[in-house]
């Protein structure tokens, strides 16, 4: 059984989750009413990857038969007109408090000698040093065209190829139907 300490971290992780979810939502629709609708895609693509991220910690819970304790997701905090390039600033800033969350359940795990939910945890420990890659590569992107407005529709056209790479059928995801990525 899963000390305490780390179940209710975990809870709040999958909180976390959540709330990006909601951020990279938020940002699609601010995207979507600017008809950036390529920056709409790339941000309800990963709307959806972070809803894996918290399935994922879910069906850990579950594996392990501790708890799960649903609380309220925490508002996007969004201003209704955001440019594409503070679009891409939100995402990163995001990303950044999103990392510090998983290395502090990282050191958590550690205290407690918890070796299975260390190791668990490593595969988010890579897939923030992504996320906040791919949020610097755009913001790198957006800046070195910003005046451009052919620059920017070339930038949409080409984030809107991006396609889904977590898994899209969380019922079967946690059956163990689907395969884990
Ligand atoms: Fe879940 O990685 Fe982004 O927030």
């Amino acid at each position: 059984m899963l000390d305490r300490r780390i179940i209710d971290a975990l809870n709040a992780q999958i909180n976390l989750e959540m709330h990006s979810g909601y951020v990279y939502m938020a940002l699609s629709a601010r995207m979507s009413e600017q008809n950036w609708d390529g920056f709409a895609k790339w941000f309800l693509i990963q709307y959806h990857e972070e809803m894996y991220h918290a399935m994922k910690i879910y069906k850990y819970l579950l594996d392990q038969g501790a708890p799960i304790l649903l609380k309220p997701v925490e508002a996007a905090h969004l201003p209704e007109k955001i440019s594409v390039l503070e679009a891409f600033k939100k995402s990163l800033e995001h990303e950044q408090r999103v990392t510090a969350s998983i290395h502090s359940l990282v050191r958590l795990a550690r205290e407690l000698n918890d070796y299975a939910t260390e190791q668990f945890l490593q595969w988010y420990v890579k897939e923030q040093v992504e996320e906040e890659k791919n949020a610097t590569e755009n913001i790198v992107h957006v800046e070195r065209i910003q005046d451009s407005t052919s620059g920017l529709y070339f930038l949409d056209k080409k984030l809107g190829k991006r396609e889904l790479e977590a898994p899209t059928n969380f019922a079967e995801f946690i059956a163990g139907e689907e395969e884990e990525e």
